[in-house]
């Protein structure tokens, strides 16, 4: 490239440098800049950089408002990669992800290090005490936390229903509400029997063994 080219093409650089300049100054970005002594003025390259206004001075730029120049031309500028959000110094490309709804990081994605947020959860009791509900972002914003938002219910006496009623981890134990002598309905052998919760249900199992079950319909119901 000859020399009268090349000079040709410093004096665009720094014409459209200017022109950017001019809106950058009468921006929003530039208002809310702190005071600071600029370092260095315009310069003449045949290859400038990028150097993009950085408000928040996190040391990344906003890409809306860069000049192409040789060298940085204020201390409030820096090069690229430039921020997503130059409001905040805690947000930019060298920002740890944390769990608070924003892209802290400026990749695209908004807490990607917590694929476990709004799944289901439990809060740890067992049986109908057990509150569900969904992870959400801890206060701290290092971790999830269980939102619940079905609270579970107090604990009573175990009764036959399918359910652990009592809340320790084990339904219908003890036979609840059976033990007492039944009719089974059926001949011989089979005919007395005892009656038995099963699988949430009281049925009059007979003593015997290979004799058929008889429900017992007073105290079946299933209770929520
Ligand atoms: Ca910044
Ligand atoms: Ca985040
Ligand atoms: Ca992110
Ligand atoms: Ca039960």
């Amino acid at each position: 490239m000859q020399f009268a080219t090349l000079q040709e093409n410093s004096a665009i650089c720094v014409l459209r440098s200017l022109a950017v300049l001019t809106s950058f100054v009468g921006s929003p970005a530039f208002a809310a800049l702190p005071d600071t002594t600029y370092e260095s003025g315009f310069e003449t390259c045949a290859t400038p950089a990028q150097f993009c206004a950085d408000v928040d001075q996190d040391n990344y730029g906003d890409i809306g408002y860069c000049l192409g120049t040789c060298e940085k031309p204020y201390d409030f500028f820096a090069l690229p990669p430039t921020d997503c959000d130059n409001d905040s110094a805690l947000i930019n490309p060298g920002a740890e992800e944390i769990c608070d709804g924003k892209d802290n990081d400026c990749d695209g994605a908004v807490d990607e290090d917590f694929p476990q947020l709004n799944t289901a959860c439990t809060d740890g009791n067992l049986g109908i005490c057990a509150g569900t509900g969904t992870l959400e972002c801890d206060i701290g914003g290092t971790g999830t936390v269980c939102s619940i938002t079905t609270p579970g219910q107090v604990p009573r006496t175990e009764t036959c229903n399918g359910l652990d009623d009592n809340c320790d981890g084990t339904v219908d134990e003890g036979n609840p509400g059976g033990g007492a002598v039944c009719d089974t309905g059926q001949a011989g052998e089979c005919a007395v029997g005892t009656v038995t919760c099963e699988t949430g249900t009281l049925t009059c199992k007979a003593n015997a063994p290979g004799c058929q079950e008889i429900q017992v319909n007073r105290t079946n119901e299933k209770r929520p």
